[in-house]
């Protein structure tokens, strides 16, 4: 087919290419028992503002607030202003108060196989200890601690331990360089870092303790270093600066009264990489976060608290195991469970041996890991008792139609609902979502804005697309678990995101609306390539790619082209049973041309055997598009795995 013929494709058959039909209604069982149904969405739309106030009477307030929300001074917002509350009282001591201190909190499995249950009376004292601990070390109301620490219970304790005294925590990913730590503690301007000797990753103690002291001769400020022992490896100690976590904290008393903080106090701040420039710190503050936070976990995962047991995979550097492993779950009285490590060790099936000896009934991952668990196998969680799983939750990325199939069928044995959870560091709690016993879901789709939350998709100029068109995803109200600000920069909060599109924010993703008006994520908008003159989506590309039997996973870029602009240039991983071959790589291009019209065929594809992904499973196609493009590849320090670009540019191949 000649190039003229191509251009002849318009923007909006493009779009309407990706066609899915597939339907699932909720399970009667849970419709009819559901925490939150139909009703809200009705309720919320005749009186938002009232709306939020009932969700924030979810929580127990010291000083019940008045004002719902501020926003005479926009796009800084107060929510709950004159209302005081802890927020580690309302995850912690209000469920020991109401009789269920016995009830466990946290099942903790580690990554070499001891495990810990911790009881909600437990936690409080654990919590208070850290609190006094930290008091101890001088931390006071309004300062910063950073949080280096694998994923065990004492990063949750630490957390909350900050939330009961008033002190903001940062919380650092624990693959960070020492560089990326140092950036970040010196932008908080921390007082103390708690970190531990190291943790448990494929198999063996991986260190954590020399990163900070790496960094802390590169920042000032810090003047003590809480350290958890974990491994038992050996560590480096500075006399005066460092404390043994078993030493300082076990000695404390087990009461400590949290005080009662304003609602707009600082809960914390958390970095967002984004693809240039210096990190920014994400600031959330106390009572419109949590209100947020709890409501979402109990409407979207339908949270039985007496009953469930629930489990989300994400490490708690990532804003998702912020909001979803420490503030929604426990302000709920969840029952739940951590875990340290990586999905494939000691074997394949870890996830799943976990599900089946504790009983999950709600899991909550991403759409990189059911990729992977695709690749390696059906036969794998085919060996394990899932039954006890009710519902399905992902966030991450856009899952594609073809996982979220895989996903219902070989983990939720076809009856489960799945929630496909669109939300941001940004907007601290889920925004678009299906509702498990509500919404009839369309693999693929986040579907809907949650009840109280306004979204939609604008064009260039700002004006809403119609049904069936595509734009940018555009936030229309303020939100309670909104980010505040960046921390200290208000102009860049602005500019970031409240410039693009008068009075609206402006998510950064593009997405597109269905003929019922359900929103369809495309991925960031920095990624959509432009191809003689065609806007396509990076997602919908990938999307065709794994669509193919012989394709497990992939990333697309656009890479710069002189005849068409941009050219799109595919990286594919192969599953198990597939071989690279030129005829396979030809069958690939057909076969996206086929899907998605003859414009969308890469120009070139790679099979490679890794993807650059971040910590929390996103692909860094800014890294791809450096290679894509014969440049030095960038900066690679929030990498999972830094050793993967080397990898990658050694598989580069010239095909297609
Ligand atoms: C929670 C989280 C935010 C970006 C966001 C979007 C992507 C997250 C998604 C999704 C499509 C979903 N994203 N969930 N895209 N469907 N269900 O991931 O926060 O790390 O700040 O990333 O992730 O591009 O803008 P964060």
């Amino acid at each position: 087919m000649r190039l003229d013929e191509e251009c002849a494709l318009s923007n909006e058959s493009l779009a309407n290419l990706l066609k899915e039909e597939r339907r699932f209604a909720p399970p009667a069982e849970l419709a009819a028992s559901a925490n939150v149904t139909a009703d809200a969405y009705a309720q919320a739309s005749e009186d938002r503002l009232a709306f939020w106030a009932e969700q924030a009477r979810r929580l127990s307030w010291a000083v019940e607030p008045t004002e719902t929300l501020d926003w005479s001074n926009p796009p800084f917002a107060k929510w709950f202003a004159d209302g005081k509350l802890n927020v580690a009282y309302n995850c912690v001591d209000r469920h020991v108060e109401a009789g269920n201190g016995d009830r466990v909190a946290i099942h903790f499995e580690g990554e070499p196989g001891d495990s810990r249950a911790i009881t909600y009376a437990q936690l409080k004292d654990e919590v208070s200890r850290a609190a006094n601990a930290l008091q101890e070390l001088g931390v006071a109301k309004g300062d910063r601690v950073a949080v280096y620490l694998p994923m065990i219970p004492e990063a949750v304790v630490s957390m909350l331990a900050c939330a009961r005294i008033g002190a903001a925590h940062s919380v650092v990913f624990g693959g960070f360089s020492a560089d990326a730590v140092a950036s970040r503690i010196q932008d908080a301007d921390a007082k103390v870092v708690i970190t531990a000797d190291g943790g448990y990753r494929r198999g063996k103690p991986s260190a954590l303790k020399p990163a900070i002291d790496e960094a802390l001769t590169k920042v000032d400020g810090v003047e003590k270093v809480l350290v958890v022992r974990r491994t038992g490896e050996e560590v480096a100690w500075t006399e005066g600066r460092d404390v043994w976590w078993h030493e300082l904290v076990d000695a404390q008393s087990a009461e400590h009264t949290p005080e009662a903080h304003d609602a707009e106090q600082p809960l914390f701040i958390l970095y967002t990489s984004g693809t240039t420039g210096k990190p920014k710190g994400i600031l959330h503050t106390s009572g419109g976060y949590l209100t947020q936070a709890s409501y979402t976990h109990h409407a979207v995962f339908d949270l039985k608290p007496e009953t469930d047991v629930y489990w989300c995979t994400a490490d708690i550097g990532w804003v998702t195991g912020h909001s979803y492993i420490v503030y929604g779950p426990l302000s709920n009285g969840a029952t739940q469970v951590i875990y340290e490590g990586t999905p494939d060790t000691p074997h394949q099936g870890r996830f799943w041996e976990i599900v089946q000896k504790y009983g999950v009934t709600i899991l909550y991952t991403a759409p990189t890991a059911i990729r992977t668990f695709m690749k390696w196998g059906d036969d794998i969680p085919a060996r394990y008792d899932l039954s006890s799983l009710r519902v399905l939750g992902s966030v991450g990325e856009p899952i594609n139609p073809e996982a979220w199939v895989w996903y219902r069928e070989h983990i939720g044995a076809g009856r489960t609902p799945i929630v496909d959870t669109w939300w941001q560091t940004e907007t601290g709690a889920m925004m678009i979502s299906p509702l498990p016993g509500v919404t009839e879901t369309k693999p693929g789709s986040a579907q809907r804005a949650l009840p109280g939350i306004a979204a939609t998709v604008v064009d260039d100029e700002a004006r809403e697309v119609p049904n069936g068109s595509g734009g940018y995803l555009v936030l229309t109200e303020p939100w309670p678990s909104m980010l505040r600000t960046i921390w200290g920069d208000d102009q860049r909060y602005i500019d970031t995101y409240w410039s693009r599109f008068e009075g609206r924010y402006f998510a950064g993703d593009g997405a597109k609306k269905d003929e019922d008006g359900d929103i369809w994520l495309l991925g960031r908008v920095d990624d959509v390539m432009l191809v003689s003159g065609h806007n396509i989506s990076t997602t919908e590309v990938e999307s065709a790619l794994v669509g193919h039997p012989a394709v497990a996973e992939s990333a697309v870029v656009g890479a710069t082209d002189a005849t068409t602009g941009q050219a799109i240039v595919a990286f594919v991983i192969l599953r198990g049973s597939a071989t690279d071959s030129a005829d396979l790589v030809a069958e690939l291009r057909n076969h996206v041309g086929r899907t998605l019209g003859p414009i969308a065929k890469p120009k070139q594809i790679n099979v490679v055997s890794e993807l650059p992904k971040t910590r929390s499973g996103k692909i860094m196609r800014r890294l791809l598009r450096d290679i894509a493009e014969g440049r030095e590849v960038g900066d690679t320090t929030t990498l999972a795995d830094s050793s993967v670009m080397n990898l990658i540019q050694s598989q580069q191949t010239t095909t297609g």
